[in-house]
Order: structure tokens, then C-alpha cells, then sequence
């Protein structure tokens, strides 16, 4: 396979104006007529052949205004069909078949348990019909599907319903016209036994819109936590965006076979089940606070997607990047602020910074790629989000605002790049944001080293930071970026933030600085008392930061910070530290001893005034191996969960009576509701339940058992069958375990939870648990939920997946190479542990490499090639 490079981006040849498609589904022979209306695009080759994209289809019949084409005039391979000569405009007609129940890439039109359903981003429309599949091309769309009566009574496609009717033998079909032209990945049909629940929601010129959910019907009674959090960001992105919906009808549909979370398709989203369907019985808070976000995303991206969509798959975080800061903001004005903050900050520094300092790193803009599939990962997303929350915090949001509305305003209806995006910021600015947009060709975390000295003599306070970015594949050499640094100086007689005077301007007590040298030096005046630095609050910049904080340093911070985020890093930072000399400790055989200065601040959360108990919870929980893991030069997977397991279990020890006391105010009889007051509760009971537990204290063991069998809803449910079946204790795991898979036994989203609790305890029996589980019949190899649920989820469960005899590795590896058959896309995706082989010990080093070797003496798909390929490099 051959990469595509941004630098050879040319404008399509051939627009598409108008597409109608007709299609007459079947499992295994469905036929689709495709109608173009095609025009040579300005300024282009008057002799340029007309390229179309297609894969996997079967030609039946191809005309140009009506008149068949012989086969000499054209030519087709595996990929495409070539048209020698055509009009300047003209009519293309062609007929294909294609064969959906045997689709099991999920790409293009497949059979979803006995659902038809389409997912078209990135490529694949290519798998449905001849087309210029690419995301500059944008047509209005009319769709017939005609299906079978019976089996197919409800018919969905992009749009409103303009026609509907039933033909002989039992058929029937249903014309849907969509008008605001769109690239062809925002196509979607969905076709099947499926049932509605309808609301309405009043747009802000006063308009109404139907709202529909579209789910099998044992899932109706799942429908309404989505549905409201539809509203509220349709609400929302009237309020803070000024964006209305642009159509009479918005449709969710609920899938079980789905590569990712949910997919944006214009007036009918698709879903995975797990990213939409909730109940207090069946979803945890987790999942109500994932699917709210998801829902939202993708509605978002109504407007940062389809009505300005990407120029070419290279821009792809100019609607991700965005979307995902909106969706954040979102969660964040609805629910918890700071602890959707800490959360995604959480995961962003655990899992991102591992993708940008590993084999696979790469821009937010890459400059190549082999197969886009591969490239909706964190760096696009989530990188990509914090870059906009940077902009919007260097613009301030009054700007941001504009810069978004003419944006929206000059572009809507095309198709865009990122320089569209930044150049509107600019101009409504006035910033010069040239350096700024090195963020997103440059690759790797940025890391920030700072030094602070209190200038006794003169009351100022020298502070120097010092950027560096490492190189990553194919980006040796690194320019310094534009890293705004938010501040404070907190006061350590006072407890209070000073005022920060920097070249004789005020800033206030909380500012930012800009770093943009290699090194700079900022001189704080009038610092009447010797300062703790608080530095990067809020999580302002995408870096690591280093600074030579003294745990007593930490131990302030995290009490007087007025900054809750840089409160919670001051406990994460004073934790890590005592971890860094345990893991040492455990490494040289000696005897582990605990930081009393850990247990003391963690007495002072316990029973100190703080009244947040969302934030509390976050607090209060310890990094996870995954994180600590991150900051260690070679990762030592055992090392890490004994040094963890041990501070877990001296705190619990140190703080039995407290974490009791925690539990027992917390617990409570309220019928569930998923508000972020009860959610704080449950985390803030749970945590406490899962220290108690660590010791297998004998009330906690009580409390955890009665959790379990009262079964009030899943949050407490899952978090106390967890807890049970990660004791070393059969007699408290086995009849748990059982009891819930048997209850839970119809259900496919909770088997999916059962199969994750059992493949990440930390017992050594996983890993024939695992083989066990993949021949249980709620298990599906073709199923992207199973397989995350259970091979990836057991992949996360670092002591077990990276055991010294390398079974782990091997079962991956098995997986992988049966994926890259069935699904290529989830194979890729699959192999990402494997890839970080480099931050491994010599003898892991090995058998990593071995398994990444034998997968690449296969067949591989591109997907899949690429990875391997990159993790071998
Ligand atoms: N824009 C959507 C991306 C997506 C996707 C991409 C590749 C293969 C399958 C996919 N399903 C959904 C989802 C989103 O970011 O909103
Ligand atoms: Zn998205």
C-alpha cells in the first residue's frame, strides 16, 4: 500500500451537483442505481478522465446521459472505474450489486442483526457505488430504499420523507430528499424491524423539529436519557454558539455492530448501542455521562462537520479537534467543571501523550497516511480539542465567538481546511497566530522545564521555563511553540495568590504567560512573600511540566491552590512521588515504607470542610498503573501494581474509620437519577468502598456485598462485583460473578461489562479466563463491542497482558491476525499495546516484537500493514 500526501492535494476534476440513488435491498445481491448529475469543475483539464471510486462492487450497467457505455470506454480495477472522455456536464447512471450480510469490515452497507445500516466516514461510500468519494465533493442527495414489508418496515435515510409506497411481492419503498448539499461520508440508510420514540423541540426562530430514536424494541424503555440530552444540546448550541438545527427532522438510530462510538450521518445519526442506550438498572454513571457527551458531539457536528465539512481527510481535526472541545464544554456547563476538567485531563495525559511519544505519533494535521482509518485517534480528537480551548483562551471567548460565526457564515455549504478556521480567529482578532499553527503540524508533547527563586532582597520572583519538544518519526528537529502558561503565585504565609506584576503591568492574582523561546525568564515584582508557583492551571497547554516541587511544596498546594484542577495535580504529583521511591523500592528488594506526608494529606481531604464531593472523589483516587506507567523511563508493569497496591492498602489501613465514616454518609436511598449531585455521591461512596476493600476489611467486605445485593442501580452494582471479583477471595468472587451473568444473560451491553470485570482482575487465571470467555455464546469475534469488552479490555490489565511467558502477547497477536480478515479497521486499533513495545524491559522488548514480526508475515490489509509497519520501523 501506497501513502497519500497532503501536498499533492488537487480539486476534484468533477463535481457532483445532485445524487439520487435507488436502492433494493437484499442480504445477499443488494442492487443499487445510482443517478449523478456531474459537471467539470472550473479552471480544471478539459481532457481529465473521470475517476470514480468502488470497491467491492459488482457492475451491472454504467450510461452517460442515457446512453450505455461499451467496455472499451471504460476501465476498472479493485478501486476505481475510469471514464476516458465525458461532457463538460452530463448524466451518469450506473447499477451495482454488493453484499451486505457478507460485509463484515463494517464499512459501506452491512447487516447489523438483520438491520441494514450504513457507515460511510471515512471511505466508505466506495462500498455502496461508484462515486467521487472524497470529502470536497458535496451534492444534495435523493434516496429510494425499497425492503421487504415484513422484514424491513421501517425505511431511514438522510433527510425528510418526500415519498412512500408498497410495490408487489410484500416490497415497499420510502423516498427520503435531503437539501443541503453534503460530502457522500454524511450518507446514511438504515433499514429494519425498529421501533420510535418521538419528541419535538422548538428551535430558537420558533420552528419545530421531530425528534425520533430509533431502537429495537427491547430497547425502548432505554431511550430517554438520550433523548434529553439531545434537547439540552440542541439548546445549548443555540445559546452558546447562535446554531440552530437546519431541518424538519433529527433521527438517532441504535446499532449493535459499530466500529466507533456513533457517527454524524446528516438528519440520522448512527449509533453504536453502547453510546446511546441507558437505564439506571443497565448503564452506570459512566455510561449516562458518555452517552450525554456522545449525543451531543455528534449533533455538534451539524454545524463543525456537515454544513462546513473537511476539504480532504488531512484536515479531519478541523471538525474533530472542535467538535470535541464543543462537546466538552458542553459536559462541563451541564455537569461537574472541574471534574470533567480533571477527567479529561486524566485521560488525555494517560493515553495521548503515550500516542505522541510512540511509533504511531504524528500530527494533528498529518502530512501522509496509508489508510485515514487509522488516523481517528486521541492526537486528532482530543489534542486537537485542547488546541481549540487554547485559541478560545488566548482569543478570550467574546473573539472565539466571532471567529466561529463568520466561519460558520463564509463557509457553510463547503468544504474547508484548517487555515480556513485559524484565519477567521485572526481576523476578527487581530492575533498573529503563525506560530500558533505549528501546533498542528508538529508532532510529540512538549515539555516544559521551570525553575523558581525568590528574590528575598528585591520581593520578585524569577521564573524560568525552558520548552522542548522530542523528536518523533519522520520530525527530528522541533521549533519552539506558542504555549500559554496559566498562573498563579500562591503566598506561603498567606495561603493567598499574590498579585502578579510582570514588566511593571498588573496582570492580577491569576494570568497568563506566553512562552514562545526556546527560554524565557519572567520577573515577578513586589512579591511580598516567599511564593509557591501554581503552573498550568486548568491544564492550559497540552505539555508536561516539570518543576522541582518538595512534597511539602505539594502538600500545600494541594490545600490552598485557588485553582481546583492544579489542587487535584498538586495530590497526583504528591502521590507519584512516594510511588517513584516504592517502585524503586520494590525493584531493589527492599522494604517498602509509606510517605506519612500521602497519609496525612489524604486525612486532611477525608475529614477536612471541602464540599465538593465530585471533586473529593477525583482527589482522593490514586494514579492508575496505566499513568504511572506513563512517567517511568522503562515500564515495569510489576513494580507499578505492588507499589500501588501497597500505598492503597496503607492508607486504607491508616484511614479505615474515615473511609467508613465516608461510605456510610454517602449512602442513600433516592431513586436513582444520573444529576452530578448523586453521581458525586456514588463516586465518593465507591472510592471509599474500594479502599476498604483492598484490605478485605471485614465491614467493608459487608458493606460491598450488601451493595451488591441490593442492586439499587449499575453504578453500585458494577463497582461492588468488581471489587468482589477482584479479591483474592473465590468464595467473594465466584457466586458474584455468576449470579450476574446469569441475571444479565439476555442483555448484550451488560454481558459486555461482565466480560471486562472478569479480564481485568489482577489473579493470575486471566489469561485462560479469556480463551474461556471468547467461546461463551454472548461472545462474537464480529462483534467491535465484544472484542473491546473482552481482548481489549484484558489488553488494559497490565500485569496480566504483559506476563514474562508472553501468552498475552501471543492471544493479542491470534486475535489481531483473525481481525485483519473480518474487520481490518478494530484489527488496527487492536494492536496498539503492542506497538509501545519500546517502553518495555529487553526480555518484553522481545516477545513483543516477535508477535508485531509474525502478524506481519500475513496477508495484511493496509490498516493493519501501516501499524505493523510504523511499530517496526
Ligand atoms: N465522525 C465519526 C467518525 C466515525 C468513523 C470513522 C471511521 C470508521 C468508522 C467511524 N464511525 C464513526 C464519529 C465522530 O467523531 O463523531
Ligand atoms: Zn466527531
Amino acid at each position: 500500500p501506497q501513502p497519500v500526501y497532503l501536498s499533492d492535494y488537487q480539486p476534484p476534476a468533477y463535481q457532483v451537483t445532485h445524487t439520487e440513488l435507488t436502492f433494493d435491498l437484499d442480504p445477499t445481491t443488494t442492487r443499487v442505481k445510482a443517478r449523478l448529475r456531474m459537471e467539470r469543475h472550473p479552471g480544471t483539464d478539459s481532457k481529465a478522465p473521470l475517476v470514480l471510486n468502488g470497491e467491492h462492487l459488482t457492475l451491472i450497467s454504467l450510461a452517460i446521459d442515457g446512453n450505455p457505455l461499451s467496455d472499451t470506454a471504460y476501465q476498472l480495477t479493485d478501486e476505481a472505474l475510469y471514464i476516458e472522455e465525458v461532457p463538460e456536464a452530463f448524466t451518469l447512471e450506473s447499477e451495482v450489486e454488493i453484499a451486505p450480510s457478507s460485509n463484515t469490515a463494517l464499512e459501506g452497507l452491512y447487516l447489523s442483526n438483520g438491520m441494514y445500516c450504513t457507515q460511510c466516514e471515512a471511505e466508505g461510500f466506495r462500498r455502496i457505488t461508484y462515486y467521487p468519494d472524497r470529502p470536497d465533493v458535496m451534492a444534495t442527495f435523493k434516496v429510494t430504499v425499497i425492503g421487504d414489508a415484513e422484514g424491513e418496515p421501517v425505511l431511514l435515510a438522510n433527510g425528510n420523507p418526500v415519498d412512500q409506497g408498497t410495490l408487489e411481492s410484500g416490497r415497499h419503498f420510502v423516498t427520503w430528499e435531503d437539501p443541503h448539499p453534503k460530502p457522500c461520508y454524511l450518507f446514511a440508510l438504515v433499514a429494519g424491524d425498529l421501533h420510535k420514540v418521538e419528541d419535538v423541540f422548538q428551535t430558537m426562530s420558533g420552528r419545530n423539529v421531530t425528534l425520533q430514536l430509533w431502537v429495537e424494541q427491547e430497547n425502548l424503555d432505554k431511550t430517554e436519557h438520550a433523548m434529553a440530552s439531545l434537547k439540552r444540546a440542541m439548546t445549548w448550541d443555540e445559546q452558546t454558539y447562535g446554531r440552530e438545527y437546519d431541518l424538519d427532522l433529527f433521527m438517532i438510530v441504535a446499532v449493535n455492530d459499530f466500529n466507533m462510538g456513533a457517527m454524524e450521518n446528516k438528519g440520522l445519526n448512527i449509533f453504536n448501542s453502547a453510546a446511546v442506550l441507558t437505564h439506571p438498572d443497565t448503564a452506570t454513571d459512566t455510561t449516562f455521562q458518555n452517552v450525554e457527551g456522545i449525543v451531543a458531539h455528534e449533533y455538534f457536528h451539524n454545524w463543525s462537520g456537515n454544513r462546513v465539512t473537511c476539504r480532504d481527510w488531512f484536515q479531519l481535526s478541523l471538525k474533530e479537534g472542535f467538535t470535541v472541545f464543543r462537546d466538552q464544554c458542553f459536559s462541563a456547563d451541564t455537569n461537574s467543571a472541574p471534574v470533567k476538567r480533571i477527567q479529561d485531563v486524566s485521560f488525555f495525559r494517560t493515553a495521548q501523550f503515550a500516542e505522541d511519544g510512540g511509533p504511531t505519533a504524528h500530527p494533528i494535521r498529518p502530512d501522509h497516511f496509508i489508510e485515514i482509518t487509522n488516523f481517528y485517534t486521541l492526537t486528532i480528537y482530543e489534542k486537537g480539542a485542547e488546541v481549540v480551548r487554547m485559541l478560545c483562551n488566548l482569543l478570550g471567548w467574546e473573539d472565539f465567538r466571532r471567529g466561529s460565526d463568520l466561519y460558520f457564515d463564509r463557509f457553510d455549504g463547503q468544504a474547508v481546511t484548517i487555515e480556513d478556521f485559524i484565519g477567521c480567529m485572526a481576523e476578527v482578532s487581530g492575533a498573529d497566530l503563525n506560530q500558533f499553527m505549528r501546533w498542528y503540524s508538529q508532532a510529540g508533547t512538549p515539555e516544559i522545564d521551570a525553575h523558581g527563586e525568590y528574590d528575598y532582597v528585591n520581593a520578585a520572583y524569577h521564573l524560568t521555563l525552558r520548552q522542548r519538544t522530542p523528536a518523533t518519526p519522520g520530525q527530528p528537529d522541533k521549533l519552539p511553540l506558542h504555549i500559554p502558561v496559566r498562573m498563579g503565585l500562591v503566598g506561603t504565609k498567606s495561603g493567598q495568590d499574590l498579585t502578579l506584576t510582570l514588566e511593571g503591568e498588573k496582570l492580577g492574582k491569576d494570568a497568563v504567560i506566553h512562552l514562545t523561546e526556546d527560554e524565557q525568564t519572567f520577573v515577578f515584582a513586589d512579591v511580598a512573600e516567599a511564593p509557591v508557583p501554581s503552573l498550568l492551571r486548568d491544564f492550559s497547554a497540552p505539555v508536561k511540566l516539570h518543576f522541582p516541587y518538595s512534597r511539602e511544596d505539594l502538600a500545600f498546594l494541594l490545600t490552598h491552590d485557588s485553582d481546583g484542577f492544579n489542587r487535584w495535580d498538586a495530590g497526583q504529583r504528591l502521590a507519584m512521588l512516594a510511588l517513584d521511591d516504592l517502585i524503586a523500592a520494590h525493584r531493589n528488594g527492599v522494604e517498602k515504607v509509606m510517605d506519612s506526608r500521602v497519609v496525612e494529606a489524604f486525612r486532611t481531604l477525608l475529614t477536612g470542610s471541602m464540599d465538593d464531593k465530585a471533586v473529593l472523589a477525583e482527589m482522593l483516587t490514586l494514579p492508575s498503573e496505566a499513568y504511572i506507567a506513563e512517567q517511568q523511563p522503562i515500564v515495569d508493569v510489576d513494580a507499578i501494581h505492588a507499589a500501588r497496591e501497597f500505598v492503597r492498602q496503607s492508607l486504607a489501613v491508616a484511614l479505615r474509620d474515615e473511609f467508613v465514616g465516608v461510605y456510610k454518609a454517602n449512602v442513600s436511598d433516592e431513586p436513582y437519577s444520573p444529576t452530578p449531585e448523586q453521581i458525586a455521591q456514588r463516586s465518593l461512596k465507591n472510592v471509599a468502598l474500594t479502599y476498604l476493600m483492598s484490605i478485605e476489611d471485614e465491614e467493608g467486605v459487608a458493606l460491598c456485598e450488601a451493595q451488591f445485593a441490593a442492586g439499587h442501580n449499575m453504578t453500585d452494582v458494577r463497582h461492588a462485583l468488581t471489587l468482589l471479583s477482584h479479591s483474592d477471595r473465590d468464595d467473594l468472587a465466584s457466586p458474584a460473578l455468576k449470579a450476574f451473568g446469569e441475571k444479565w444473560a439476555h442483555d448484550p451491553l451488560v454481558m459486555d461489562q461482565w466480560f471486562t470485570i472478569q479480564v481485568t482482575r489482577p489473579q493470575s487465571d486471566v489469561l485462560d479466563r479469556v480463551q474461556y470467555l471468547m467461546q461463551h455464546p454472548a461472545f462474537s469475534i464480529k462483534n467491535p463491542n465484544k472484542v473491546r469488552a473482552l481482548v481489549g479490555a484484558f489488553a488494559q490489565n497490565r500485569v496480566n497482558f504483559h506476563r514474562l511467558d508472553g501468552k498475552g502477547y501471543a492471544l493479542l497477536a491470534d486475535v489481531v491476525i483473525e481481525l485483519n480478515r473480518l474487520n481490518p479497521e478494530i484489527a488496527a486499533r487492536l494492536i496498539t499495546p503492542l506497538t509501545r513495545w519500546q517502553r518495555f524491559d529487553e526480555e518484553r522488548q522481545q516477545l513483543m516484537r516477535a508477535e508485531l514480526l509474525r502478524i506481519k508475515q500475513e496477508p495484511l490489509s493496509s490498516n493493519v500493514f501501516e501499524v505493523v509497519e510504523k511499530a517496526l520501523a
